[in-house]
């Protein structure tokens, strides 16, 4: 007798599709088999029973370092993310210069405990890796369980430069952390920013011309090459050209522990979204800019042949007012308007409905890229898949429900969505976190602070070997042991 059986649904992991009921007791997975009974039990006849997604890239009651928040804190951003499907997230606890590391993390854990409905981590921000930072405060996060970084190349306020790049990939390196990178070349944007500003181009759609596909390649093939000097692993988060995934994917051929990550709104939405009357462009703002139909094509073509090891939402939410978009007034130029658009409850609802139920992609590649890939960069250990001893982290989905995407049915703390109006079949049901519904029947059945947060392991590398640069390789530079 179990505490709960999720009864005749069908099961997908990353590797296999089977029928089997499952048998949960005490949060875990206790069983997989047929005939179970339980305490309670749910009937998925005719459901897929999925891994519960991992929301790995959000940004949820984060100040820019302008000063600007998301409208979304742990309660509704966790709420949101459990009605689309998810039963963890990974948001950023963002260090500002001037912070310690300790002192952000502390800050965020006073916004995330006792809020949120899901279980939870954090990826450290470093925009300030001074000495102290690196040398102690780095370790001590790791020994806390925050175990991945975001460094950015890019924002005065928050780009760190090569050499310090190459000191915190060595200590993530060292502690099995995983660094993230938005990769994008900060003086390429600036100077194309100045252009257009200085013709009078300011209006919304001129944020996509600021952000030159190019400025991204140059960053990612940058990023990659300090990344195998200092042989760390490396993730280039929202990745939003084909070019920039091309290096991904042929680093990833050399052996390099190089992993890439991409975003609904790079395949389904387009410049010609930002070019709409006054600010209304401004809802589809983000960085890096959405681009065009050969972008789309050339990315969902990578997603295809499994460059990109996770998809995620970059959920980062500002509302349409004065608190989010329009800060700077109504006539603001495309540089001071807040970069970000929402998205964690349709990742995973528009990557099933237009990748798995088209055929461009399998279920197998679905649940690898929205769970399974992240538990292992980010050593969620006990989530991401369906298996005994695992967390009964689950959603079960309807494959066959339509819904039309709508603003006023979204659960997050926005007065927009850019996918309005779109049709997509195929939505999540049912989801637990460790065993507990979250969401039931299209209702919220957990209280906030039902969610824990989840101390995190090393990165698992597991078929990734890294290479060794010749200048580093004792045996091609006459025995000179040199390690980063
Ligand atoms: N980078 C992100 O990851 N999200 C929002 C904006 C940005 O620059
Ligand atoms: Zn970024
Ligand atoms: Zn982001």
């Amino acid at each position: 007798m179990f505490d709960l059986v999720i009864r005749g649904g069908k099961i997908a992991t990353a590797t296999d599709t089977f029928n089997a009921d499952i048998g949960i007791s005490d949060g875990r997975i206790a069983a997989l088999g047929t005939g179970f009974d339980g305490a309670d039990v749910i009937n998925a006849t005719g459901k897929l029973v999925l891994p519960g997604g991992i929301e790995a890239h959000c940004h949820i009651a984060q100040e820019s370092a302008t000063g600007g928040m998301t409208s979304d804190d742990y309660r509704s951003g966790s709420i949101s993310a459990a009605f689309g499907g998810n039963s963890c997230f990974v948001p950023f606890a963002a260090q500002h210069r001037g912070m310690g590391v300790t002192e952000t993390l502390d800050l965020y854990d006073s916004r995330a405990t006792g809020s949120s409905v899901i279980d939870w981590g954090y990826h450290l921000i470093i925009a300030d890796p001074t000495e102290t930072a690196l040398h102690d405060e780095l370790p001590a996060a790791f020994e806390r369980g925050i175990t991945s970084f975001k460094v950015f190349m890019t924002y005065d306020l928050m780009k760190i430069d090569d050499r310090q790049f190459l000191d915190i990939l060595t200590v993530a390196r060292r502690y099995g952390a995983l660094t993230m990178v938005h990769a994008e070349n900060s003086g390429m944007i600036a100077w194309m920013s100045d252009l257009l500003v200085k013709g009078g181009h300011t209006a919304p759609r001129n944020h996509a011309l600021s952000h030159p596909a190019l400025a991204e390649v140059e960053a990612i093939n940058r990023a990659i090459s300090l990344a195998k000097l200092a042989d760390a692993p490396l993730l280039i988060v929202h990745v939003s050209t084909p070019e920039g995934a091309d290096l991904v994917a042929d680093a990833r051929r050399q052996g390099a522990k190089i992993f890439g990550e991409t975003c609904p709104q790079y395949l389904f939405l387009t410049r010609d979204d930002l070019d709409l009357p006054g600010m209304e462009g401004a809802k589809f703002m983000c960085s890096p800019p959405v681009r065009d139909m050969a972008t789309q094509d050339g990315l969902w073509r990578h997603l295809q042949a499994g460059t990109f090891s996770v998809f995620s939402s970059d959920h980062a939410p500002y509302r349409f007012d004065e608190t989010g978009k329009l800060a700077n007034g109504p006539e603001a130029s495309f540089k001071q308007i807040a970069n970000g658009m929402p998205g964690i409850a349709l990742r995973l609802p528009l990557l099933f409905s237009e990748g798995v139920r088209t055929g461009r992609i399998t279920l197998q590649q679905f649940v690898a890229l929205t769970a399974t890939n992240a538990a292992k960069l980010y050593g969620l250990t006990q989530k991401g898949s369906i298996a005994v001893g695992l967390d009964a982290d689950i959603a079960i989905w309807d494959p066959e429900e339509v819904r039309i995407v709508r603003a006023e049915d979204q659960h997050d703390n926005m007065d927009y969505t850019p996918f309005e109006g779109r049709e997509l079949t195929g939505w999540p049901q049912t989801v637990l976190t460790r065993g507990a519904r979250v969401v039931d029947g299209g209702k919220l059945v957990a209280q906030p602070g039902q969610g824990r947060f989840v101390k995190r392991a090393r990165i698992d590398l597991t078929g990734h070997p890294g290479v060794i640069v010749p200048e580093l390789d004792p045996a091609q530079n006459w025995g000179t042991e040199v390690r980063p």
